[in-house]
């Protein structure tokens, strides 16, 4: 007989509750919870293919070590010793920053792994550390650090309740929202224009979500810093700013002032893109909307000035009256407080304590800059990265210049993965040891809860049970960093011991159910478990200024690291000429049918039209005689794909977009499916020395590319 469990969607941000058929032990079906208060029933095509990744063939389902290039079983208990073994003899001839640490995305969808991760951190000790936020949230981790005090506050939009939603760079009708869980958006943005709000979308290319905009705004790739400067100009040259109660503990209004009048839009409309007079709309209507929120995401955070433009997102907000206001920018109040539990341990974030070794880019929150990776291992001398543990993260086709970085990972002296698959990435790996995944494991979303536009809490337990030789990511790093500090890893090697002792004992579990006794609503795990469908903890309420982590509880209006960094804008006001005549701009695309470069091994969601396509306006497509469909090569300072275009003017003359996470056509990967649908890489175009000279993120908008009918092989 078939059961039915509840379980929570892991693969993205929005966290949708789903209902799971079991039979036999194993998942025959994933369709949408309706009975879940906050989503509702709503699912994407991906929840279908959870099963698919759990009962997937080419899936690691007990620890391998590689041998030359042959792959052989090992026991756990011989692969954590050899692992530490390794990693320690490394740390004890080179240091211990020569031993690095790559964590990727999944990483927190999980809460056993987001509780484990520190663990090994500490265990290796060092200054090694990379991860997917620097190709991805950093510059807004940035702003909230500095303007809040604390790295991980994020003002989430209120799109239930706003009037006026400006979206720049994001494009959640695909990506289902990101910094902002909010399952069945596309319900959501269709309700807030059935009460007469409007939605207003700046990005480069007409997206799925500028298509149901009522306005859409075709900016200048890395043109978005400079906009909204432009717009705050305005609202002050105009009278229209009104921080209300937001101004009682908010500093720097004057200085803000002052730098808003140097950049009226005539002076931005270039960089921008974006005419004087479209500027001034955007600013009234924003300005004068009852109710605004202005909300950036992937575009505005992988570009050059994507620091300056996610602090300029916030701002916005604050001097319009909109931050912590219902319909505008507000703090959610999760169960599980990780916000305030990370300011009890001391890390509320940190910035430019310390530089990488080659380039000397600034260490943001205990880790260097991804963009910065591959040369950390290719560049010799001392601190050389010589060996590396990757914990669900592919950063061969997830970080910049992914082909010299593919190089340099085949030179390392050991590589340790943490995942369930041999990709692009963990096929360089000695050892690779697979985690439980999906609906094997329980769930509770620590980090998206913590970004949800309502307080919600829903604790999911395992509906089936995993395959006998895998184990759950903490297990993994907890044994892990048993097994190191068994060899001297960790500072303060007794208090470490404990510490590790004292996670064993609780496992992640009770640790979740003494955040959840020690949270803000009255909840238990207990209660979480009779309540499968989730609870609904209501709306968002103003928070300020007590949930702010600045020493005096104010707003920093005008953090220096930012006033300082406009100096690099200004003199980029009038962009430098294309570098070629028939140079284009890349910029990036999520899809419906992908997570980034891992679940393209599903045949559900890779059958159909190719996914990985580069669209190019009619005008440059003719110019360089690619029809549809034909095969272009496109080429930049790092690297060159071939592709297939697809002629559209969803993109404007000049710009080309091509989705990232593709190009499993390596050998030694395995993965089968993905392997007949290979496409290819982006990121072996995105250039590794492009990034964002402020804070270090990788700028992947607006590669410069050239792009050409393949030569006939
Ligand atoms: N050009 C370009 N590059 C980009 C982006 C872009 O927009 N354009 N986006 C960037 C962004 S936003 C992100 S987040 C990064 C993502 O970059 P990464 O995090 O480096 O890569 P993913 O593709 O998410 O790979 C996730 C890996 O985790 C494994 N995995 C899945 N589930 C689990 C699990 O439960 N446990 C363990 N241990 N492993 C698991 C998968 O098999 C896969 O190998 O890519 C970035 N790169
Ligand atoms: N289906 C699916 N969903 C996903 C993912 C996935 O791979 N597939 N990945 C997940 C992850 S890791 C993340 S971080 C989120 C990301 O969520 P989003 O940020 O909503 O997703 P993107 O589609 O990357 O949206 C970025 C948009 O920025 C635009 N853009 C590029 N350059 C610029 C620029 O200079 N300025 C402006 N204004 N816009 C620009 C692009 O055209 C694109 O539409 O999605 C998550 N959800
Ligand atoms: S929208 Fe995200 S959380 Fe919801 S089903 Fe799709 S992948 Fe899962
Ligand atoms: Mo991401």
């Amino acid at each position: 007989m078939p059961e039915t469990r509840l379980h929570t969607c892991m693969l993205c941000e929005a966290t949708c509750g789903i209902s799971v058929q079991v039979e036999g032990g194993r998942v025959t079906g994933v369709r949408g919870d309706r009975e879940d208060p906050f989503s509702r029933g709503h699912v994407c095509p991906k929840a279908a293919a959870i099963p698919d990744v759990m009962d997937d063939p080419d899936r690691i389902r007990e620890p391998m070590r590689r041998v030359g290039d042959r792959w052989e079983p090992v026991s756990w208990d011989e692969a954590l010793a050899e692992a530490a073994d390794r990693i320690a003899a490394i740390q004890r001839e080179h240091g211990r920053s020569a031993v690095g640490m790559y964590v990727g995305n999944p990483a927190v969808h999980g809460h056993g792994a987001i509780l484990g991760i520190p663990l090994l951190s500490k265990a290796l000790g060092g200054r090694s550390r990379f991860s997917a936020t620097s190709v991805d949230q950093l510059p807004q981790m940035l702003a909230s650090l500095e303007m809040f005090g604390h790295q991980l506050l994020f003002p989430v939009p209120d799109v239930d309740r706003t009037g006026h939603f400006l979206v720049l760079g994001a494009n959640p009708i695909v990506s289902n929202g990101s910094l902002m869980t909010a399952p069945g958006i596309a319900h959501r943005l269709s309700a807030l224009r059935a009460r007469g709000g409007k939605l207003v979308v700046v990005d480069p290319r007409r997206t799925e979500t500028a298509a149901v905009a009522d306005r859409h705004v075709a900016i200048r790739p890395g043109g978005d810093a400079a906009l909204l400067l432009g717009m705050l100009h305005v609202v002050f040259a105009e009278g229209l700013s009104r921080p209300g109660r937001l101004a009682g503990f908010s500093d720097g209004l004057d200085r803000l002032t002052a730098i808003a009048a140097r950049f009226p839009p005539e002076r931005v409309s270039t960089r921008a893109g974006v005419a004087p007079e479209e500027i001034r709309t955007l600013a009234r209507d924003f300005a004068t909307a009852p109710t605004a929120v202005c909300y950036g995401r992937v575009g505005i955070s992988t570009q050059a000035y994507g620091a300056i433009a996610s602090w300029l997102v916030n701002v916005l907000n604050v001097v319009t009256g909109n931050l912590d206001q219902p319909g505008g920018a507000m703090f959610t109040t999760p169960a599980a407080d990780v916000v305030a539990l990370n300011a009890r341990l001391g890390t509320l974030g940190s910035f430019g304590r310390f530089a990488s070794r080659v380039r000397g880019l600034p260490e943001f929150g205990g880790e260097l800059p991804s963009a910065t990776l591959a040369e950390e291992i290719d560049t010799p001398g001392e601190g050389q990265i010589r060996g590396l543990v990757t914990f669900a993260g592919n950063p061969v086709l997830s970080t910049p210049n992914g082909g010299r970085l593919d190089r340099a990972l085949a030179g390392l002296d050991f590589q340790l993965s943490i995942d369930p698959y041999r990709n692009e990435t963990t096929r360089h790996a000695h050892l690779i040891l697979p985690p439980t995944f999906g609906l094997e494991r329980d769930h509770y979303d620590l980090v998206f809860n913590s970004v949800a536009i309502r307080n919600v809490a829903r604790y999911a337990r395992a509906a089936v049970a995993p395959p006998p030789g895998v184990r759950d990511d903490w297990d993994i790093l907890l044994g892990l960093a048993f097994a190191l500090r068994d060899r001297g890893g960790g500072a303060n090697r007794r208090g470490f011991g404990a510490t590790l002792r004292a996670a064993r004992a609780l496992g992640p579990k009770r640790i979740l159910g003494l955040l959840l006794r020690f949270g803000p609503h009255p909840l238990s795990i207990g209660m979480l478990e009779r309540a499968p469908h989730g609870i609904d903890l209501g709306p968002l309420r103003p928070r300020l200024p007590d949930r702010l982590f600045t020493p005096d509880r104010r707003i920093r209006l005008v953090p220096k690291v930012f006033e300082e960094g406009l100096a690099r804008l200004e003199a980029d006001l009038e962009p430098a000429p294309p570098s070629r005549p028939d140079e284009l701009l890349l910029i990036g695309r999520r899809q419906l049918r992908g997570n980034n470069s891992w679940m393209h091994n599903s045949e559900r969601l890779v059958k159909g039209p190719a996914g990985c396509t580069l669209q190019i306006h009619p005008d440059d497509a003719a110019a360089r005689g690619l029809s549809h469909g034909a095969v272009a090569r496109v080429r930049s300072r790092v690297g060159e794909i071939r592709v297939p275009v697809a002629v559209t003017d969803e993109v404007g003359r000049g710009v080309v977009c091509l989705p990232h996470g593709w190009g499993h056509g390596r050998p030694g990967v395995a993965l089968g499916v993905a392997a007949a649908h290979a496409g290819a890489s982006y990121n072996d175009l995105a250039d590794e020395g492009r990034v964002d000279a402020l804070c270090g993120n990788a700028d992947l908008s607006g590669v410069p590319v050239t792009v050409e009918a393949a030569p006939v092989a």
